[in-house]
């Protein structure tokens, strides 16, 4: 009897530990709880980060039209230079969703596109070079629209 209970104690002690371990990966994300729309807009418009601070971003889409004509989603880009082309090239992207695979690398996070009262969800690493960093719904026209926000890293 007591050689089974030592082991078990052992397991319990390592289950508490790895317990733990976990709550604190948890603890030291940041997150961001962000909604949208029918009215194209973002909730949030500003994260801010320390450089390689994990990020971890829920969208819920609190829209009533049909994901087909009226989804949202949330790409993170690497610069504010490549908004107005990826967006400009998602507008022939609907088959990829939305997310045209020749700009593929400029992506640094993505929530895929959500149907009305769908939610979605990241977990990413925040850029190590401090700067902006646009984050778009990059279904056709949304961005152009207005639906749009910033990553500031510093
Ligand atoms: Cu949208």
């Amino acid at each position: 009897m007591k050689l089974r209970l030592l082991p078990s104690a052992l397991l319990l002690a390592l289950a508490a530990m790895v317990t733990q371990t976990v709550a604190r990966a948890d603890d030291a994300e940041k997150v961001v709880v962000i909604s949208c729309g029918d009215n194209l807009k973002f909730d949030v418009t500003k994260i801010e980060a320390v450089p390689g601070e994990k990020i971890h971003v829920k969208l819920t889409n609190n829209g009533t039209m049909p994901k087909a004509t009226m989804g949202h989603n949330w790409i993170l880009l690497d610069s504010m230079s490549q908004v107005n082309p990826y967006a400009t090239a998602a507008m022939s992207a609907a088959a990829s969703a939305y997310q045209p695979k020749t700009l593929a690398t400029h992506v640094l996070a993505v929530i895929p596109l959500l149907g009305p009262k769908e939610s979605g969800e990241v977990t990413f690493t925040a850029p190590a070079k401090p700067g902006k960093y646009p984050y778009i719904c990059s279904v056709s026209g949304h961005a152009m629209a207005g639906m749009r926000g910033e990553l500031t890293v510093k």
